[in-house]
């Protein structure tokens, strides 16, 4: 034999292999997205067995949950018959265990390592969302068959190593606007799904809009029953009632995912103007309204009733919104005069400070916190930020002015660039869903940049995190929503997770296609960019 022939054997043995997943030989191979902080491999194989339980060490009850989360997950495609029970100590070989430990302080609250030998795999994390992560990795160090919902056959094998992780951002998410088009309660719960897989912890809901108001409050009814009935296109609409939706944040709030409640203010409110005369500088509800022009309707901010409304809205919201935050718009309200605007924003402000919750506002609203002049009137000195200015979040969309405002009231700021991050966003002129306003956004285009290098002046420090919006004017299926996010937001999930230096679109890419039957398995509809590599 010439060596020709051995380098050709040598290549064929090789590629074979590469396809092959069994047995998984380097846990370092692995297409894992996000991509986490370390990975060491030590060439074993752990196999997952009819005889493998799930050891949890600890009480909580959300660590019961995220315990029962990976059995309910692997006795499906595996037929296995695994259990959750409690642990005081190793467990013997060939078992699972998931521990809560509490001082490993590199880890942080959501962070997780996750130590796999060839007889047993350790999740050992400070929190409990630790180990809900690290079994959303441990979801991916299995095959993709492993996803599905009726029995496969085996070998249930993981590589051997030592993976250490967790997020570079504490506020990772995306937004549903259920305004525009309303989504049931099932589609709401399959997005936390979705999201939570690639370890996103946010889900913002835009719950009022022109078109619709989604959510039950029980002291202004009509708001729901009345500005609920329809949507964009003239459809039938709905809303969420206050027990449906508490049944949403419970999901959510299990998977560790925190809901954020927004009501637009004092634009985008022409379903609660529809809904209550009152409500209207003039006194005139005006008709509901089912198209898609933004930026014709306000709050009338001068009258008392205006803010009795606000405060009733904010307080039944609050009452049964756990997570510390509360959305209150504040975007393109350009039939607001500038003079009312600026004093409206700060009355709600403190509205929703009186209820307990942390306020969040898009971009426009860090305007408040500086003088009443036009940024272009400004001069030196002029920028004083009010004293309560920085426990405000700003949310970045495209006024990169308006940005840097929130920067210097010293607000932190969510980083949502339309141009990069906007779901809505058509991929490319021939997309059939969608909008096109900000950009074309290709799947390249929307992983290719970092949030601490995008707008000169905002740095790491000023960012809490990240989120990706799905703006709804144009979807209104659970299919549609799914091929408008994916594969785009797995992108963006690792941008709010992974390190920026560890990132690469070359390498990122064949990672991402090695992920294509996996979502195949999830039954999602995603758009098979040609950009990437899928693997069948
Ligand atoms: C801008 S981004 C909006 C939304 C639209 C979206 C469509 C922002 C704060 N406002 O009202 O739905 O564009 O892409």
């Amino acid at each position: 034999m010439n060596y020709r022939d051995l380098g050709l054997g040598i290549l064929i043995t090789a590629s074979l292999f590469a396809c092959e997943r069994h047995p998984p030989t380097d846990l370092a191979k692995e297409n894992l997205i996000p991509k986490p902080v370390s990975v060491t491999a030590t060439a074993k194989v752990f196999e997952i067995t009819k005889e493998t339980g799930i050891f949890i060490e600890g009480e909580s009850p959300e660590l019961q949950f995220a315990g029962q989360y990976l059995a309910d997950w692997l006795n499906p495609s595996t037929g296995f018959d695994i259990n959750v029970s409690s642990a005081s100590g190793e467990p013997k070989s060939g078992n699972i265990y998931l521990k809560v430990a509490g001082n490993d302080t590199e880890l942080g609250d959501e962070g997780y390592e996750i130590k796999i030998t060839d007889d047993l795999l350790t999740v050992t994390a400070n929190k409990a969302a630790g180990v809900f992560w690290a079994i959303q990795t441990i979801r991916q160090l299995l095959p993709a068959k492993a996803e599905l919902t009726s029995v496969q056959e085996g070998p249930w094998e993981i590589s051997t190593g030592t993976i250490r992780d967790y997020p570079t951002y504490p506020f990772r998410g995306s937004m549903l606007d259920v305004a525009r088009h309303f989504f049931e309660v099932d589609d709401v719960k399959r997005y936390i799904d979705l999201i939570s897989l690639y370890k996103m912890n946010v889900l913002h809901l835009s719950l009022s809009n022109d078109q619709g108001w989604r959510i039950e409050i029980k002291s202004w009814p009509n708001l729901a029953t009345y500005g609920g009935s329809t949507e964009v296109g003239g459809g039938k609409g709905g809303y969420y009632t206050q027990e449906q939706y508490k049944d949403i944040v419970k999901y959510a709030q299990e998977r560790f995912v925190t809901i954020v409640p927004e009501i637009d203010m004092p634009g985008h409110t022409n379903a609660a103007l529809a809904s209550y005369p009152e409500l209207n500088c003039n006194g005139k509800a005006p008709a509901l309204y089912t198209g898609i022009e933004v930026g014709f309707s306000s709050l009338c901010t001068t009258s008392e009733i205006t803010y009795k409304f606000i405060d009733d809205v904010v307080r039944e919201l609050s009452a049964i919104t756990p997570g510390p935050y509360l959305h209150i718009g504040g975007d393109e309200s350009h039939a607001t005069k500038r003079e009312h605007y600026i004093p409206f924003v700060a009355k709600v402000r403190d509205i929703v400070k009186s209820h307990g919750k942390q306020v969040i506002g898009w971009e426009e609203t860090a305007q408040i916190n500086m003088n009443e002049k036009r940024p272009e009137e400004r001069v030196t000195g002029d920028l004083q930020p009010k004293s309560d200015a920085a426990s405000a979040i700003a949310q970045y969309w495209s006024n990169t002015t308006h940005a840097l405002e929130a920067v210097a009231n010293g607000s932190k700021l969510v980083m949502s660039p339309a141009k990069r991050m906007y779901l809505d966003m058509q991929y490319d002129s021939t997309t059939k869903l969608g909008l096109h306003w900000a950009a074309y956004i290709e799947v390249d285009s929307s992983y290719i940049w970092n949030p601490t290098t995008l707008v000169k002046g905002i740095k790491r420090e000023n960012i809490l995190g990240i989120e990706a919006p799905l703006w709804t004017e144009t979807i209104s299926t659970m299919d549609e929503i799914e091929y408008m996010i994916f594969p785009r937001i797995i992108g963006l999930a690792e941008i709010g997770w992974s390190p920026e230096e560890g990132r690469g679109w070359e390498e990122y890419k064949v990672r991402l296609g090695n992920h294509g039957p996996r979502l195949k398995a999830l039954g999602i509809d995603y758009y098979a960019s040609k950009q990437v590599p899928w693997v069948e």
